[in-house]
């Protein structure tokens, strides 16, 4: 489950090594000996280290959020990953130390879904499946959530998970996220640590687990090989324990701070 850019930065080095930790080291110390890696090294710590200032640049064309009602563009984070590859647990991380305000995507749909509303039977329905809700209900909750926080700095965690979410996105809310932070780790890790999480989720059995990595594979990958291509994912190698993952992730939002 790597990403073309990740295979660049890793230049064949062992995948115990904490990647995202060696992406910035290389940057920093540029004297690395391969050049490629070096290269695409070089390129992709520019863009998750200075993604605070980025902003600019990546908010793409500079159109103003239709829907936000605000002046400024919010600063947008899209936190991706596969299934229990932890990225609720590393966005609360986030959220204690930086100002930004948390939104999981399948927290908004598993809300919705017990709301009462016409489409929660659908929603429901798509989750036991692990298929991908259509992005219009999807889309809507997320800026409805952006917009009664009144805040302008988001984490948007397990979204957009294909290319029609993400077109949905970027018509609608008007604006491109500022960087990904992508959790990186294998299946097999991500399966126990769904089959031990005991929190009633209609989705964490093993069936619909294994849809669950299928869509990921198949359709949000694509994604994370997307952005990859444009230098805006930062990668983490989250197969460590909680707080190394933390230690990792934290880097990229100093500018934050
Ligand atoms: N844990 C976490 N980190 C650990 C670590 N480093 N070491 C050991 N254990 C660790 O973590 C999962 C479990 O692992 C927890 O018990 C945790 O303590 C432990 P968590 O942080 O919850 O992982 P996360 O990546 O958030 O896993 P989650 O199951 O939430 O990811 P999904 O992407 O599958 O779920 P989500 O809620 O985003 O989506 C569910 C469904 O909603 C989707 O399948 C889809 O059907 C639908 N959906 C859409 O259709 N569209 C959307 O935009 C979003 C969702
Ligand atoms: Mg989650």
């Amino acid at each position: 489950m790597k990403t073309v850019m990740m295979e660049a930065c890793e230049g064949g080095a062992s995948a115990s090594v904490p990647r995202a930790g060696r992406m910035v080291k290389m940057a920093t110390f540029a004297t690395t000996t391969l050049a490629s890696a070096a290269l695409a090294t070089s390129a992709t710590s520019v863009a998750c280290m200075g993604a605070g200032e980025s902003k600019g640049g990546v908010a793409s064309d500079g159109v103003k959020s239709a829907t936000m009602g605000s002046e400024a563009t919010p600063t947008v984070v899209f936190v991706l990953g596969g299934p229990g590859a932890g990225k609720g647990t590393q966005c609360a991380n986030v959220v204690r130390d930086f100002e930004f305000v948390h939104l999981s995507a399948g927290d908004l749909l598993r809300a919705h879904m017990k709301s009462g509303s016409k489409d929660g039977n659908m929603v429901a329905e798509m989750i036991k499946q692990g298929q991908i809700v259509p992005s219009e209900v999807t889309v809507n909750l997320l800026l409805d959530a952006m917009r009664e926080s009144g805040k302008d700095r988001f984490l948007i965690d397990g979204f957009p998970r294909n290319k029609e979410n993400r077109d949905a996105w970027e018509t609608t809310a008007g604006y491109d996220c500022d960087f990904v932070l992508f959790f990186d780790c294998p299946e097999d890790v991500m399966t126990q640590r769904l089959l031990g999480r005991n929190e009633g989720r209609t989705d964490d059995n093993i069936e619909t687990i294994k849809k669950r990595f299928k869509t990921f594979r198949e359709s949000s990958m694509p994604v994370i090989d997307y952005y990859s291509k444009l230098n805006k994912v930062c990668s983490v190698n989250s197969d460590q324990k909680p707080d190394d993952v933390y230690a990792q992730t934290r880097q990229y939002f100093a500018k934050f701070a």
